[in-house]
């Protein structure tokens, strides 16, 4: 959260399995470190788009990694609050309303449930580029609030592939042998320090 008023806005992918009539929108302030008084406001909750459930080919583990259902299966986490991404027209956008200001913290994670397996080899990749050459960002194959590797942190980075955008269209990917079995890892990308307009499409992570 930030100093100001900013609106958050993600989407909960519910599993065809689950039906629960009992269930509750539960807000975690325990993170919070004071003296400071947190103020929420105007919660929302409603139903998305149904047809946006769909699972992308096998061994595809990336939802809506190609970005054509806008901002389904992605959300996105940034204290700056003139920071507003764009998930429309097929592209994740990042434009810079103040160009020469660098943004502060900024990521967008693919909320899908992803479940990896010790020892096997996986490949993240993604198509990117930026207003500015050598615009420094970092995409992770990350924790998503279970210390999976007993460091005591709950959300630490284990695998990242650190990328300096060109000005062009290109391709980048890692590879890497998964040391965790999980079912509670998620892909980010951090803008954090960044300061061009960026664009990013076709992020993808699959086992070989
Ligand atoms: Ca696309
Ligand atoms: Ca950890």
């Amino acid at each position: 959260m930030s100093t100001t008023i900013a609106t958050y806005s993600g989407t909960l992918v519910m599993s065809p399995y689950y039906d629960d009539d009992e269930a509750e929108l539960v807000f975690y302030l325990g993170y919070s470190t004071g003296p400071c008084t947190i103020m929420i406001d105007n919660v929302s909750l409603t139903v998305a788009n149904y047809s946006a459930f769909v699972a992308p080919p096998a061994p595809e583990m990336v939802w809506n990694g190609d970005f054509s259902r806008a901002q389904n299966f992605w959300w996105y986490w940034s204290s700056s609050p003139t920071t507003v991404p764009d998930f429309s027209g097929g592209v994740f956008t990042l434009v810079n309303p103040n160009p020469g200001i660098k943004r502060t913290n900024m990521c967008i994670k693919s909320i899908d449930a992803k479940i990896v397996y010790a020892g096997t080899t996986y490949t993240i990749s993604l198509i990117g580029h930026s207003s500015i050459a050598n615009e420094s960002i970092i995409v992770a194959l990350s924790e998503n609030g279970d210390d999976i590797n007993d460091d005591g942190v709950l959300f630490t980075n284990l695998y990242t592939m650190p990328i300096l955008l060109t000005l062009i269209d290109q391709r980048y990917s890692i590879s890497f042998t998964n040391a965790y079995n999980s079912s509670n890892v998620s892909l980010n990308i951090f803008f954090t320090d960044t300061e061009g307009d960026i664009f990013i499409d076709d992020v993808s992570m699959k086992p070989e």
